[in-house]
């Protein structure tokens, strides 16, 4: 493979890693524990891995010695940056015990798993892909692993592979998955432990003990890397709003950063809507309100960040959702089969009277967006619905009606983005690449420690990677009952924006003031080489939580 210059000298890129995994380790325990809320359900549901304590890897005097351990390793979900990494530290964790051990990848996701589709990763191959972006070094895959059958279909070939312990890096569906997983292997003495780790680059799979899900880092440095460019041409030209949408399915977490990280005009934050209860048309008269106030100073031009689930808050449009989520779970194959010019008369007919007329008010192509199919966790892919465009539609109705009020006498040309698959696969920052490297380091702890139903966990990474903590945290905790397809199912609660918390009400604090004035910042491109004030910084997001 012909290589860059970046990509051969960051392939010699040693991840930092706690001080505490280096070197003889030993467990400290915690306390036992319990999930986020409907406790006694959950813990009839998993006997056998509800309530244990948390772990932290702390050092020790006497060298442990392992047997040689196969593993297995799942990529899930949407790629994030530092996938590999989790891979490599993974490999090196499990080499450190005993050079005979092995790891297996399963190919695309977790599909592979079940289908026996799997590959060695031996030290050349690894080696390859030390740093990099992407998750094709085994591909990634949307499967979901839920069934009985699925469940024991995996466990014939982990058997025939001798793995006794399964990796999966996913987000928060996925690593509900794996602790259902985990569960079900312990309850029929598998001999397979289960670990999973956090990754999306949406952010969302945090809590007090995962300080924040890999790939979120370098995706937001990337996409305000584009924002700030954009923004310096809306500067240099004026004569455009753009209107951008960020990644990030329902949780506004990317949007906020990258608006911590530009100072955009407008950043709209979807759980805000949801507070505050407010309708489509409050938030474009809230846009349009900007864009004719910026307009009365001299400036035709600006930017609007809008997260991708923005929709989805819009209260009466969740209750609309919810509605077509239910339907859809239980006629899908029935409305495919209708002719796609009737669907929209169809639903309405389907739906009760309020959903049925807000519906009919969406346009045409939203209404068909919010009704294409599911993922296969049963989430509406948020990621195809075109809000920038729509926003940037109706902002522009809403200043022909100002206008012809006489308050508003500004030009207003668009233009509109849509930021995402751009980011996904970025090499990884230096933080990504780091925390990425530990968390599989870490998980490769666990599984030498003979746990399972835990997700890897390294905190404290706003200090120097040297005083990050490594354990374990068990799935379960960050568990609660939810409305899924229809029925309650045990899940990892989602982590959405925390109106209460440091970051949003830093950005609320701003805002008015980024509206009008032009206070743009241009962050530039990821730096893996140099200061470490310039190339270590973790995002905003999480100094802001951490108090740095
Ligand atoms: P997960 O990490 O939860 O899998 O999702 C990441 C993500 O990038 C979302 O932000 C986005 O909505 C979705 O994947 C897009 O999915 P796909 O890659 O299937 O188009």
């Amino acid at each position: 493979m012909t290589k860059s210059a970046l990509q051969i000298a960051r392939a010699a890129y040693q991840p930092k890693v706690p001080k505490t995994l280096l070197g003889s380790v030993s467990i400290k325990e915690g306390g036992a524990t319990a999930s986020l809320s409907d406790q006694e359900e959950l813990k009839a549901l998993f006997p056998n891995t509800y309530g244990m304590p948390i772990l932290e890897f702390v050092k020790s005097d006497t060298k442990e010695t392992y047997a040689p351990i196969n593993v297995g390793v799942i990529l899930s979900g949407g790629q994030a940056p530092g996938g590999h990494n989790v891979i490599a530290g993974l490999f090196d964790g499990i080499k450190n015990m005993n050079k005979d051990g092995r790891l297996y990848g399963f190919i695309l996701g977790p599909g592979g798993l079940v289908n026996h589709d799997y590959k060695e990763l031996t030290a050349d191959i690894i080696d390859e892909y030390r740093n990099t972006g992407g998750f094709d070094i085994i591909g990634s895959g949307r499967t979901k692993l839920e069934s009985k059958e699925q469940f024991d279909k995996g466990l014939e070939i982990l058997k025939k592979l001798n793995i006794s312990a399964l990796v999966v890096i996913g987000g928060d569906d996925s690593n509900t998955n794996a602790c259902v997983l985990g569960e079900y292997y312990k309850s029929i003495d598998a001999g397979v432990q289960v670990i999973g780790c956090p990754k999306t680059i949406d952010g969302d799979l945090k809590n007090e003990m995962i300080e924040t899900s890999f790939g979120f880092d370098t995706a937001c440095k990337v996409y305000s890397e584009v924002i700030g460019n954009i923004q310096r041409d809306c500067n240099s030209a004026r004569k455009y709003w753009h209107f951008i949408k960020l990644m990030g399915r329902s949780a506004s977490h990317i949007a906020l950063e990258c608006a911590l990280q530009v100072q955009p005009n407008v950043c709209i934050v979807s759980e805000e809507v949801e507070a505050k209860n407010q309708s489509l048309e409050d938030v474009v008269n809230y846009i349009a309100d900007v864009v004719a106030q910026r307009s009365a100073l001299g400036n035709d031009f600006g930017t609007v960040l809008i997260p991708e689930g923005l929709i989805e808050f819009i209260p009466a449009i969740k209750k609309l959702m919810e509605e077509l989520n239910d339907y859809l779970a239980h006629h899908e194959e029935e409305f495919k089969r209708i002719k796609r010019s009737a669907q929209r008369e169809h639903i309405i007919s389907q739906l009760s009277p309020v959903n049925a007329s807000i519906y009919k008010s969406l346009p045409e192509v939203v209404a068909r967006q919010l009704t294409l199919d599911r993922d296969p966790h049963g989430n509406v892919q948020v990621s195809l619905i075109e809000t920038e465009k729509l926003l940037a539609e109706m902002v522009g109705t809403r200043l022909d009606q100002l206008k012809a009020a006489g308050d508003y006498k500004g030009k207003f040309a668009t233009q509109v983005h849509f930021f995402g698959y751009e980011g996904r696969c970025a090499a990884p920052s230096n933080y990504d690449a780091d925390y990425c490297y530990s968390l599989g380091y870490t998980a490769a702890g666990l599984i030498g420690a003979g746990k399972t139903g835990y997700m890897s966990s390294v905190r404290n990474t706003t200090a120097a990677a040297e005083k990050w903590i490594a354990g374990g945290v068990p799935i379960t905790m960050m568990m609660n009952m939810e409305r899924r397809h229809g029925e309650m199912k045990p899940v990892i609660k989602k982590a959405l924006v925390e109106l209460q918390g440091a970051p949003f009400q830093t950005f609320a604090s701003e805002r008015a003031s980024w509206a009008m004035e032009t206070a743009y910042i241009y962050p530039g491109p990821i730096q893996y080489f140099g200061p470490t004030e310039v190339c270590d910084q973790p995002t905003k997001t999480l100094q802001l939580e951490q108090n740095k």
